[in-house]
């Protein structure tokens, strides 16, 4: 059976960047209500401020680089697959930071920061500057509808499908910097261990998976990441 790994990262993969996660002590949700800032039925109520919410994090991912951890991924995927393997990052992150690292078999499964949709059309458009109630779709010309490109709770999330077809065939599957709070990406560590893939959690600290996960490393993503790569490397090499 060819090799084949799939990851999911979440916000703590960004964390060292400098990117707030969510659910640590004094993360984004300690400070911001999510059911007002990350539900269609909070920017239907306060459009205004949702787009603050995200205009914020837009002004500050334009400040924020890849890590090492961003880089030993982007790393991973080239040599993986010049070993003949197959490969999936899916990312619960809305920052590009592993797209600027050079990841390409990449889902952004909750969306994108740097990317805006009409509600009207459904257009996607690149969005690196402020966005507001104010601006008109480029593709329909409506004006009043344009939200960020971002899965809020009860929304689908994006490239399922895909994720799903990956997970099936998964050989290996790891969890990089995320709490497991968060379904269904939370349902992929068990859709990986059922699929008879080697699981790894790659954290700060045990997550709410963690009976799904065969191996564990924690620390900080920029240390525990290139390690836990360069072994993986090893494996497929061997
Ligand atoms: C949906 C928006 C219908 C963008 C986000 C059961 C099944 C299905 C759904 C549900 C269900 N039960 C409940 C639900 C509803 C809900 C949900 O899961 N609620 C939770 C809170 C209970 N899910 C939904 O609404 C989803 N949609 O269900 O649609 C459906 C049903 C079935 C099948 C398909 C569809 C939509 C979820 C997406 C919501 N949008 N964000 C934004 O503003 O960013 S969620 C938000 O949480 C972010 O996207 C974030 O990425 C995500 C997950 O959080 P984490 O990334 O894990 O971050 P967290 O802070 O929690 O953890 C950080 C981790 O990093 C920690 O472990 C920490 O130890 C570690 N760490 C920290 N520093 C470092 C580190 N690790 C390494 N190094 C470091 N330096």
């Amino acid at each position: 059976m060819r090799p084949s790994l799939v990851i999911l990262t979440g916000a703590g993969v960004s964390a060292e960047s400098g990117l707030g996660t969510f659910r640590d002590t004094d993360g984004v949700w300690s400070k911001f209500d999510w059911q007002k800032l990350a539900t269609p039925e909070g920017f239907a109520e306060d459009p205004a401020a949702v787009h603050g919410f995200y205009n914020a994090r837009r002004q500050g991912l334009a400040r924020a680089e890849p890590n090492a951890a961003h880089a030993a991924l982007a790393e991973l995927e080239a040599a993986w697959l010049a070993r003949g393997g197959d490969f999936l990052l899916v990312t619960q992150n809305i920052d590009d930071l592993h797209d600027r690292a050079g990841n390409r078999a990449l889902i952004h499964m909750h969306g994108e920061l740097l990317k805006a949709r009409c509600n009207a059309c459904g257009t996607v458009r690149d969005c690196h500057d402020d966005l507001s109630i104010a601006d008109s779709c480029t593709a329909c010309g409506r004006d009043g509808q344009m939200r960020p490109h971002v899965v809020w709770f009860g929304e689908m999330p994006l490239g399922l499908e895909q994720a799903y077809g990956a997970l099936e065939n998964a050989t290996h599957f790891a969890a990089i910097g995320t709490s497991g709070t968060v379904w269904p990406a939370a349902g992929f560590a068990e859709a990986a261990k059922a699929a008879g893939a080697r699981t790894c959690e790659l954290s700060l600290e045990a997550g709410e998976s963690g009976h799904f996960f065969d191996d564990t490393a924690y620390g900080p993503a920029s240390r525990i990441v290139p390690d836990w790569a360069k072994a993986m490397l090893d494996e497929v090499s061997a």
